[in-house]
């Protein structure tokens, strides 16, 4: 019997990349429409084309939704030519539809990529969570720690004041006693209307200002901004949210038994090898969105490995 290779080759990580921005390029005719559909959509597409070239025996496990609600990247469908390493996928073709819509920013086509196994199979349900940058003590925040602890441990370790500490939070009704008591204990906040993936890796790039992640935002996003920081360092700890026996029946599908387990970064994203990549489909402040010229598009990605210890940007250049 063949052994199943654990390893993600060089040459994916630039492959991965590519089908990122092919999904970005996708997304960026309907960008400023009013159509998320439509734009999830192109992206969608242009993502499966790209990953159907690869040399892979790839499986979705976070996709575009279950089998009967997703005719394409749904989770389970395979991709890849059905040649090569057994990898298993997460995506997002267009995280932040509705940014995309409106023409705001901050609207990503992500990837991540690991050895089957490698990623958690997480149902479309909420999931709270919890992140921080690298270089930081092991546990200095926690899931089930005060947000008023969690900001003195941080400020602590950071050599800080809590006032001096920015919290990236989502803006829902549901976070309004967590802003609450974020504001009364005097740090400041950087709300996102969408895009947590980006919200989450934000606290691993200084240049963004942001030391804490915290909210409740889809799962499956979850997964995927744990991949980056597998790439990147930091902690993330997160907790399935379930509103009713859907969304429990969603996870036992997904095989979960433990309801109220609490992921650690690697429960998330435990794969030897991580590849994760989002190409910007509108500029925020991970990366520039695409622009569209003469018959070329340009675009901006960021592609993390964790077999690499770098962040790379990259700007591509194609003739559309
Ligand atoms: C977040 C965010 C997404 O959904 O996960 C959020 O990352 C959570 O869902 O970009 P609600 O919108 O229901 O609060 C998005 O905003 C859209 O998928």
């Amino acid at each position: 019997m063949s052994k199943t290779p654990n390893t993600i080759e060089r040459s994916m990580v630039f492959a991965a990349a590519n089908v990122a921005e092919r999904a970005a390029i996708a997304a960026y005719d309907w960008i400023g429409r009013g159509d998320k559909e439509a734009a999830d959509q192109a992206a969608v597409d242009a993502m499966r084309n790209a990953l159907n070239a690869l040399p892979m025996r790839g499986r979705i496990v976070i996709g575009e939704g279950e089998r009967d609600e997703a005719p394409m990247l749904y989770i389970g469908e395979e991709v890849g030519n059905g040649e090569g390493p057994q990898i298993d996928i997460a995506l997002d073709p267009l995280e932040g539809t509705t940014p995309t819509a409106k023409g705001m920013t901050n609207s990503l086509a992500v990837l991540a990529m690991a050895p089957r196994g490698g990623l958690l199979h997480a149902p479309d349900t909420y999931m709270q969570k919890i992140a921080v940058g690298p270089g930081l003590p092991q546990g200095v925040v926690d899931l089930d720690t005060s947000i008023e602890d969690n900001l003195n441990a941080l400020a602590k370790a950071k050599g800080v004041a809590v006032r001096d500490l920015t919290v990236c939070v989502l803006e829902r009704p549901r976070h309004e006693d967590v802003v609450a008591r974020i504001r009364d204990a005097g740090a400041r906040i950087f709300f996102i209307t969408d895009g947590d993936v980006a919200g989450v890796i934000s606290t691993t790039d200084p240049h963004t200002g942001i030391d804490l992640y915290v909210g409740a935002g889809g799962a499956p996003e979850g997964v995927l901004a744990a991949a980056a920081l597998r790439c990147v360092g930091g902690q993330m700890q997160g907790r399935l949210i379930f509103r009713n026996d859907d969304e429990r029946a969603r996870a036992t599908r997904t095989g979960i038994t433990d309801f109220d387990r609490k992921y650690d970064l690697h429960d998330l994203a435990g794969g030897e090898d991580i590849v994760f990549t989002a190409t910007g489909v509108t500029s925020g402040y991970l990366v520039d969105g695409v622009k569209k010229k003469n018959g070329t598009a340009q675009t901006h990605t960021l592609l993390l490995s964790t077999m690499e210890d770098a962040w790379r940007r990259m700007r591509g250049r194609f003739t559309v």
